[in-house]
């Protein structure tokens, strides 16, 4: 190609863009897809290629990447479920309530649904920031199981199935099957509107999700919300606001009110905040009353850690590295204390009743997880696993939906093992696993470490994958160490989603190899999962526009280009197997002749 052909391409790649930019972000714009009623607009990322073709992309960004649609913090997301939940008329109201216009699901802000109640630290400031906000939470009428599950296994499609049908290209059916048998769950608080359903099972893309939360020491409500809208802008398919600082309450509701993805907590945290750090000050009935608060502002999932039980924590003793989950250590200390059986253990039936009246999922803890790959697979871990297993069945019968969590720190040859036993004991409940790492040698560096257990398990069945960042064992992440993370597991999560032959997973990659092997840049870039860093590091060393369109990089220059050569055999020998096998043949000779040298000796 000559130089002049590659200024008429850029700037033909040039003009499409500008033509581009007229309202959409380049390259790609926000899409949906339409469903049976006419709010149920299933949200996606089109890639537009220069060769006029579309790629269509999961998207979890929320309504922030809309140009259409204006947002603002503080009025918060509109509740795009509100209508549904109010229609199935199984729960309780809230006095007056209309019904909002069917097409106003995504674009109406304020006010709308939800509550702030019960424990509030800053109760009067969130009247100021959500005002006309009810004040009180709806839940299932007279203690009514308003679960996906319990409809599902009442054989009836919900809206949130059908929009999560579309988002996953499967039937409603299907999402309804696997959801009825446990194997999928769908969290969605009946007081957090604003998520966009979205499904954890083996049979979906793999999910990935990312933990924000400050401190004590460091962070405020700002940066936390700015964390979640940043992690899922990345594609984050969840959010778990673990805050152990101050004002728990506010920044939860913040990143509720704000958040178009299901969003985690580990109310034992806060629990424990209210009894001063305490441990062995908790009781079921703080415990509760933090649980009750958090349905009702509308958390999706909540982590519980009941199968951390008396008996199992003397297996610890020898480890190497003890207890490593917060949530674990918290409840070993109140059980040795009192050396009684968790509360958490003892009342699990009647929790069961509080989160199947929001529709609340369980998360249920790996509180006995190794922290090092020398306590991976021990008898501790196993004990507690056997327990999630009887948990999750009680779980179940209560029509509550439930994941259940995984390890941890475990070599790569022990992965496997954890998968087959977890989906075995746990009749096939979602897996939602925390990397694992797979050595311990590389602080720093956890986000890989753990990104290359995270694909194995992911491959081997787990459903959702809990990020870790660079800053994991040496400090709280900041925005960049979010990003990191969350790019980090979502190239496990395809990585699994395309080794388990997910449908349709491998169009995404070989849509860029085609742009790859034809050097179209932009359309590199625009399809890449992190289209900036990709851009900036190809611009570098070569910025200028004609560049974007050359037949090279910087790696290997002009010269050495392979996709270019092996582009060249294809021109002059044509494309079909044996024509390319002569060209090969062809190469290899003028290789030999040219005397078997890789290294040509450099002109003197
Ligand atoms: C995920 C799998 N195993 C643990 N996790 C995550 O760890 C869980 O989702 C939550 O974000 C956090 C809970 O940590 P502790 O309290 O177990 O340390
Ligand atoms: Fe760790």
């Amino acid at each position: 190609m000559t130089t002049q052909d590659a200024h008429a391409r850029a700037e033909k790649a040039e003009t499409a863009g500008n033509a581009e930019t007229a309202g959409k972000a380049l390259g790609s714009h926000k899409g949906y897809l339409q469903g049976s009623r006419p709010d149920i607009r299933v949200p996606v990322r089109r890639v537009h290629l220069t060769n006029g073709k579309d790629v269509t992309l999961y998207d979890t960004s929320g309504p922030y990447t809309d140009p259409e649609i204006d947002t603002d913090v503080r009025r918060g997301l509109a509740p795009l479920r509100e209508n549904w939940i109010v229609q199935r008329g199984d729960t309780e109201e809230y006095a007056g309530r209309e019904l909002r216009p069917e097409d106003d699901g995504l674009k109406h802000t304020s006010p709308r649904g939800g509550v702030v109640r019960g424990g509030a630290d800053d109760l009067a400031g969130l009247d100021a920031v959500f005002p006309g906000r009810p004040r009180q939470p709806r839940r299932g009428r007279n203690g009514a199981a308003v679960t996906q599950l319990g409809y599902a296994k009442r054989g009836e499609i919900t809206a949130e199935m059908e929009y999560v049908a579309l988002r996953e290209n499967r039937s409603p059916e299907f999402v309804r099957d696997e959801i009825a048998a446990g194997r999928a769950v769908l969290p969605a608080n009946v007081n957090h509107p604003e998520t966009e359903p979205m499904i954890i099972g083996k049979n979906f893309l793999v999910k990935v999700n990312a933990n924000i939360g400050n401190s004590a020491v460091t962070s405020s409500i700002e940066e936390e919300v700015e964390k979640m809208t940043w992690a899922t802008r990345w594609g984050t398919d969840t959010v778990m606001d673990l805050s152990t600082g101050r004002n728990i309450h506010t920044t939860r509701e913040w990143v509720l009110r704000n958040s178009p993805v299901p969003i985690g907590t580990v109310p034992l945290y806060q629990a424990l905040e209210k009894v001063d750090g305490k441990a062995e000050e908790l009781s079921w009935e703080v415990y509760k009353d933090t649980v009750v608060e958090q349905c009702e502002q509308g958390v999706d999932y909540m982590t519980v850690h009941a199968g951390v039980l008396l008996r199992y924590v003397p297996l610890t003793a020898r480890r190497k590295t003890g207890i490593v989950s917060r949530g674990g250590s918290i409840m070993a200390a109140w059980c040795l204390a009192h050396h009684r059986e968790s509360f958490l253990y003892e009342h699990f039936s009647e929790l069961c009743e509080i989160l199947r009246s929001y529709d609340v999922t369980f998360s249920l803890g790996d509180g006995l997880r190794p922290g090092s790959i020398a306590d991976a697979n021990d008898a501790a871990q196993m004990a507690e696993l056997d327990t999630l297993g009887e948990l999750n069945r009680i779980a179940k019968a209560h029509d509550v939906q439930t994941m259940i969590e995984g390890p941890g720190h475990v070599p790569m040859h022990k992965i496997k093992e954890n998968v087959d036993r977890q989906q075995e004991v746990c009749e096939e409940a979602p897996f939602y696993t925390l990397g694992p790492l797979t050595t311990d040698i590389a602080p720093a560096y956890d986000h890989i470490t753990s990104g290359i257990g995270a694909a194995m398990i992911g491959w081997w069945g787990t459903a959702m994958l809990c990020y870790v960042t660079p800053k994991e064992h040496l400090g709280l992440p900041d925005k960049d160490d979010v990003k990191t993370g969350v790019i980090t597991y979502k190239i496990a999560a395809h990585a699994a989603d395309v080794a388990k032959g997910h449908p349709g997973a491998q169009d995404w990659d070989d849509a860029l190899s085609d742009a790859r092997f034809e050097f179209r840049w932009e359309d590199q870039f625009n399809l890449a999962l992190d289209p900036d860093t990709a851009r900036s590091f190809h611009d570098e060393t070569l910025p200028a526009e004609p560049a974007k369109t050359a037949h090279f990089c910087s790696m290997c220059g002009p010269k050495f280009c392979s996709m270019k050569i092996s582009q060249e055999i294809r021109e002059r020998h044509g494309a079909t197997m044996e024509e390319v096998e002569a060209g090969m043949a062809e190469k290899s000779r003028e290789f030999a002749e040219a005397g078997n040298r890789v290294y040509l000796p450099m002109a003197p």
